[in-house]
């Protein structure tokens, strides 16, 4: 049984406990019925508080029924239920009230919450829309524009601004379960309210539909469910109740079904997955309640942030006063800019800076249990800084490389202890960006390895753990992305239909304006390095544009041209005659939209499959969030391992084996063959 049911004199407590988060299974919903009937049927029950166990309120329908049929009882017939029951019911909420959950508490009479809950409707973050009533009954309590915000956004708001809001009738002060049976015993006694689906709409001033239509669709570009789920308010605000209830519904059942839909639940699923992953159950992290930075440049200052804002206490170091003092100015700067967003105050900004304390003496980090090396990207510079380190720090203190393109193996020869090294990849800026790249080393112990994923959960970071060649996941596969866009150029494509196709796709940029933006001299040095060591880079135009000291945005110009104090791309004449001479004697093509995408994404695709082939990345889901958390791959496509699956892998296949024909693409590597053939991708824990 999920659900308890106690009496309190005349106040019936109904219990539910469906660990982890309450959600809405089928026998939840059905237990929810029999409790409405069992408590009608009691005539010394007055009024009912309903209230979960463990850490939330119910969380929302439960997502892994959301592949099958829809099972009875349905969840907007459970709510009406609640709603028309004899006795009032008065949801108890802590915790977070979410999506079905809070349309169960919409159904209630009242609503009370303690001052830490969160309520909201987030359907629309896995491609639907509020399927119980939620687009309907909200606009009724709360006013549309309120009810629009919520609904489109998915965004929860705290206890506070739902009471601001009409959301909830009062914030407990104390134990809720107590708070909210005086609550019900007072409500108990008052005159019966009308429920909310008897309640008009308030009206809304003219051109509120509209403006809202116009500011939702600029917001969420290609994804769907955001313009549907105003489309419901907006029918529930014009219509009576039933109709309004029907046309959600028909909506939701609708986006339920919908690729989109599946690929935000693969994301959903994987991001619960990745920081706990199977193969590390019961290994014990260490713990972490000091940490240092070394290096207080861009990153450094960056990752300081970073563990700062997660509450821990910060040594930054630097290699001499004048060096702490502009790492400190970066760590500063940070916050100054998060409080001209307005994202955090003064006093915050203050307190956070209060724990950050700069130094040039390694000695002082004898007793800190975590440090990060951000230094410049050069083996010798790092392993001096691991040489000072292992002579200092505890024998336990987990230290770990920020590196994003050499071998953690070769900077961890000569780290005493070598068995408490590992790579953490940050990305920039890394107190925003949610990726982190886990790189164990072959001595890297379980439980240092266990601390990479701790910490991410700490920081509130997605981790990936990534085993060791150029680039890990993430760059390895942007090196082929860059070249594949490279080769596009040569064969008559321009970098303005590439970047406007790749947009289009749903990425934040193009890949040619955000090598502007990020610049190409690092890449450039890259290249350099990987040809000493004998490789073979691919980036012809590139390397003339830096020969040309063409790095993009900061010097003016780069596979576009600026304008002074302009970050506007304009299409350059320059770089066009250096293509043209690239391109001399290629077979030129036309290449439209759809064939652009498919020269981007799908050697992506390649490219992971070998990542997989050789156990760089240990799940498929895993290779997705690199690639939405770390380089913009839009969320609502499910990442490029989930959009080729979508696709059809032969499909893939074939299109892979055309372009390489043409000396456009690799072609695809045995593994995605192998996939395409009959069994789909894998994942190492399948036990392949
Ligand atoms: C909906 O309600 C549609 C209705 O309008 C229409 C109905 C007709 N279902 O995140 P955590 C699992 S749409 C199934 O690490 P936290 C999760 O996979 C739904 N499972 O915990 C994980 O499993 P495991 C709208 C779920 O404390 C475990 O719970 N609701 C669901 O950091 C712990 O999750 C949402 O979108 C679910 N709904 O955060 C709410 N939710 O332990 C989504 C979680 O096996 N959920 N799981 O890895 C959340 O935002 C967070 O889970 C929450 C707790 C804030 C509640």
């Amino acid at each position: 049984m999920t659900i308890t049911i106690a009496r309190q004199t005349a106040i019936a407590v109904v219990t539910i406990d469906n660990p982890p988060v309450n959600a809405l299974s089928q026998a939840l919903r059905q237990e929810l019925v029999e409790a409405v009937a069992e408590l009608d049927a009691d005539a010394a029950v007055k009024a009912v508080v309903l209230i979960c166990a463990g850490r939330t309120f119910i969380a929302g329908a439960d997502v892994s029924e959301f592949g099958k049929p829809p099972q009875p009882p349905h969840l907007p017939d459970v709510v009406a239920i609640i709603e028309n029951a004899k006795k009032p019911w008065v949801a108890a909420i802590h915790g977070s009230a979410l999506g079905g959950g809070l349309e169960v508490a919409l159904g209630c009479a009242y609503r009370v919450a303690i001052a830490s809950a969160s309520l909201g409707l987030p359907e629309v973050k896995l491609g639907i829309i509020p399927g119980a009533g939620g687009t309907v009954r909200l606009p009724r309590l709360i006013g549309p524009a309120a009810a629009v915000d919520l609904v489109t956004s998915g965004s929860p708001v705290g206890a506070m601004k739902a009471q601001a809001l009409g959301l909830i009738d009062t914030v407990i002060d104390g134990d809720l379960r107590a708070g909210a049976i005086d609550f019900a015993n007072d409500i108990a006694e008052k005159p019966v309210l009308q429920p909310i689906s008897a309640r008009a709409v308030p009206e809304v001033d003219a051109g509120f539909w509209e403006g809202a239509e116009t500011a939702v669709a600029a917001k969420v570009k290609r994804e769907v469910a955001p313009l549907r789920a105003l489309a419901s308010v907006r029918n529930a605000s014009e219509t009576d109740f039933a109709s309004a209830m029907a046309f959600e519904r028909e909506t939701f059942l609708h986006l339920r079904g919908s690729e989109q839909a599946a690929a935000l639940r693969h994301v959903f699923f994987a991001e619960r997955a990745a920081p706990r992953p199977l193969e590390l159950a019961g290994v014990t992290p260490h713990d972490i309640r000091s940490a240092a930075v070394i290096g207080g440049g861009t990153m450094g200052a960056g990752i300081a942030a970073a563990l700062r804002d997660a509450g821990l206490p910060i040594v930054l170091v630097e290699r001499d006063k004048a060096a702490v003092e502009r790492g400190l100015a970066n760590v500063r700067a940070i916050y100054d800019a998060s409080m001209k967003r307005g994202r955090i105050t003064q006093a915050v900004a203050d307190e956070r800076m209060s724990g950050v304390t700069g130094i040039d003496d390694y000695e002082m980090l004898a007793d800190t249990d975590l440090v990060i090396e951000a230094v410049f990207e050069d083996l010798a510079v790092k392993r001096a800084v691991f040489e000072k380190l292992s002579a200092v720090c505890r024998r336990d203190a987990v230290l770990a490389t920020n590196t994003s393109y050499l071998d953690p193996e070769a900077i961890s020869e000569g780290v005493r202890h070598p068995e408490r090294f590992l790579g953490l990849h940050f990305f920039s800026p890394a107190h925003v960006m949610k990726l982190l790249e886990i790189v164990p080393t072959e001595e890297t112990a379980p439980e240092v390895l266990a601390t990479g994923f701790a910490l991410a959960r700490l920081l509130g970071k997605i981790p990936v753990r990534a085993g060791i060649c150029d680039g890990f996941i993430g760059n390895r596969i942007l090196k082929v992305t860059r070249a594949q866009a490279e080769r596009l150029l040569l064969s008559g494509a321009t970098p303005a239909a590439v970047d406007a196709t790749m947009r289009a796709f749903g990425l934040p940029m193009g890949p040619f304006e955000a090598q502007d933006l990020g610049g190409l001299d690092i890449a450039a040095f890259q290249r350099r390095a990987a040809r000493e060591h004998g490789e073979t880079p691919f980036a012809p135009v590139a390397d003339r544009l830096c020969a040309i000291e063409r790095f993009g945005q900061k010097s003016g110009g780069g596979w576009y041209d600026y304008q002074p104090g302009d970050r506007a791309p304009k299409p350059s004449e320059a770089v066009a005659a250096i293509i043209a001479e690239e391109a001399a004697g290629r077979l030129q093509r036309v290449w439209d939209e759809g064939s652009i995408a498919d020269a981007i994404i799908l050697p992506m695709v390649n490219e992971a499959t070998r990542i997989l082939e050789e156990r760089i990345a240990l799940r498929v889901a895993d290779i997705d969030l690199v690639k939405i958390h770390g380089y913009g791959f839009p969320r609502w496509r499910g990442g490029p391992m989930h959009y080729a699956d979508a696709r059809g892998l032969s499909d893939v296949v074939a299109v892979l084996d055309r372009l390489a024909a043409e000396g456009l693409a690799e072609p695809p590597c045995d593994g995605l063959r192998r996939a395409a053939g009959e069994d789909g991708f894998w994942d190492l824990t399948d036990g392949r």
